[in-house]
């Protein structure tokens, strides 16, 4: 067990991770965990993204059930500009400071919410973890921001001083240190998985822009390429897994919709317009792994 925490800067003592509560004298750390200083306390630290300087004592941490930070880049193509190859950020004033995967195909109940859209966001996003000897069984959500770089980070990740915090969103009902897939979606996109399971917390970002491969493959590419990356596709309006009819309906019914957020709004630029319905036309008739439909 102790191989887990190759975080850890033990510098004495020992850990025994067994019990959750720390059972020798009191002990430093130098960032992470919240409250733990003395004999008795209970350990309630995260247990990702580590880096403590254990200096005196003995902590016996619960690990069967851990926080993991899972790291992944992403971008969709709706919002993707080739000028920068990046993502604009064109709808901030827009965005919901609630996670908007509430409502139907979804119905995602979490309570992510965020007190100040960053400038840097570009939406929200939908993360799954799926088991890696069943990937229709799902494991755990988490509503992510998605930044224009493509990293795709916790609500509550510092934002101050136009800092770009790192991709890595946290997870609470993860085997530490076991292998999943992690799947993507979004309100408009057509979702993706890893193309393989990956072991979290991953310390290299699995990055699904660096190449259509990255996406878990069904028969043909479950993302586009475009000046090198690989983004997602557009024209999911209704988020079930396909781009068809049902998706140009809600378009129709949305056109010259402006000045707000819209899932028919396919580009991301505040407008329902002809620029999103063709986005749907290039599209058309695409769909995502059968594991992903709703
Ligand atoms: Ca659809
Ligand atoms: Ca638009």
């Amino acid at each position: 067990m102790c191989l887990l925490f190759a975080n850890y800067k033990v510098t004495q003592a020992q850990v025994e991770p067994s019990q959750g509560v720390v059972v020798g004298a009191t002990f430093s750390t130098t960032t992470n965990l919240k409250s733990v200083s003395t004999v008795g306390d209970t350990f309630t630290g995260r247990i990702s993204n580590l880096n403590i300087g254990l200096t005196q004592g003995i902590i016996q941490p619960d690990f069967t059930t851990t926080d993991s930070q899972v790291k992944v880049k992403v971008m969709i193509e709706g919002a993707f500009d080739t000028a920068t190859n990046e993502m604009t950020t064109s709808l901030t004033s827009f965005l919901p400071t609630t996670q908007p995967f509430n409502t139907a195909p979804f119905y995602y109940t979490g309570s992510e919410t965020i007190a100040n859209i960053p400038s840097i966001m570009t939406d929200w996003v939908l993360l799954e973890v799926r088991e890696a000897n069943n990937n229709s069984v799902v494991v755990e959500q988490v509503a992510a921001i998605l930044l224009k770089n493509g990293n795709v980070v916790d609500t509550n990740s510092d934002f101050t001083n136009g800092n770009i915090p790192n991709a890595g969103v946290t997870f609470s009902n993860l085997a530490f240190g076991s292998d999943y897939y992690i799947v993507v979606r979004s309100r408009n996109h057509l979702a993706v998985m890893s193309a393989i399971p990956i072991t979290f917390p991953n310390t290299a970002v699995y990055d699904f822009t660096d190449n259509v491969s990255q996406a878990y493959n069904f028969g043909s590419n479950q993302m586009k390429l475009i000046n090198g990356k690989a983004l997602l596709f557009a024209g999911d309006i209704n988020g079930d897994g396909f781009v068809n009819t049902t998706d140009k309906n809600i378009y129709t019914q949305n056109a010259a919709n402006f000045f707000g957020y819209f899932n028919a709004d396919i580009n991301l630029d505040f407008f329902v317009t002809t620029d999103d319905l063709n986005l749907y036309s290039n599209n058309a008739s695409l769909f995502t792994i059968p594991q992903l439909w709703y």
